[in-house]
């Protein structure tokens, strides 16, 4: 089957677009991967190259081991993929040690996948645990109003949490395991990686301060409106800020508790502290 064809290429490129419409993806910001499904490796066989050689992850992921990620690649412009996403992305095959990786399809005017590698691969062997197989897509964007609170909230899941469910009432049912914070570290290596991948244990979320975000998803729909109800959900709340902190009323804890019964989520008591 024809590469560019196969369906999820084409609701992979359709999220990526969808994220730089929304402005979350300047320059070479943010980076996307998602995990293909036996069948889907099996279908391409014959369409992949194996002249590129095995080269270190920089991390380690054994449970990862033998599969097939389709992701962007380092210093290449969200904005380019919908034109020219066979110089964007590639599909890399990781090793039976899941210590290597090899380009087996993409980027044909050269380069490597995603800075942010060690980030993904290790959201991914996570979710693959802890979802039983089920979360393919990791995402991470340079989302405007959640960096911005980052500089005014104190970095903790807790508070986060809270008042990102507090901003929108669809919030609690759409993160009800809340969202996890990351504080500034440098991008791009392994230590980075192991804080988000720690934090990818019990949450879907994870915030990094004064960078962006990363959502993890079962299908890209779900992953990309995670990222989308997230970052909405923060420019409310900047805004309620920015025009009356003291807010006049809000959903209140006792509201959660009804909204969770109605919804059949579960709320953690942890959030649901008296103020
Ligand atoms: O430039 O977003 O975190 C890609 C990134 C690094
Ligand atoms: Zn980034």
């Amino acid at each position: 089957m024809r590469i560019m064809d196969t369906k999820f290429v084409r609701g992979f490129i359709k999220m990526a677009d969808d994220g730089f419409q929304q402005g979350w993806h300047e320059a070479n910001g943010g980076n996307l991967s998602y995990r293909l499904t036996p069948n889907e490796a099996e279908s391409i066989q014959n369409r992949l190259s194996d002249h590129d050689p095995w080269k270190p992850i920089g991390t380690s992921v054994p449970g990862l081991a033998g599969e097939y990620f389709l992701v962007t690649g380092s210093g290449k412009y969200f904005r380019n993929i919908i034109v020219d996403p066979e110089a964007s992305l590639c599909i890399v095959e990781i090793d039976d040690k899941g210590e290597n990786y090899r380009v087996r399809w993409g980027l044909v005017e050269g380069g490597r996948p995603t800075s942010e590698l060690p980030a993904h691969l290790m959201n991914h062997e996570v979710k693959k645990r802890t979802t039983n197989d089920q979360h393919r897509v990791i995402y991470h964007a340079h989302t405007t109003n959640i960096i911005a609170l980052t500089f005014v909230l104190p970095l903790e899941d807790k508070i986060f949490t809270r008042e990102l469910w507090e901003s929108a009432t669809e919030c609690p049912v759409l993160f009800p395991k809340g969202v996890g914070v990351v504080p500034w570290m440098v991008p791009g290596g392994r230590a980075i990686a192991v804080e988000t991948s720690k934090r990818m244990e019990y949450h879907d979320v994870v915030i990094w301060a004064h960078h962006g975000m990363f959502c993890s998803g079962s299908t890209f729909d779900l992953t990309f409106g995670l990222m989308h109800a997230v970052e909405k959900s923060a420019e409310i709340l900047l805004k309620v800020l920015a025009v009356r902190p003291d807010k006049l009323q809000t959903i209140t804890v006792e509201n959660f508790r009804d909204l969770a019964k109605d919804f059949h989520v579960t709320l953690s008591e942890e959030y649901l502290y008296e103020k």
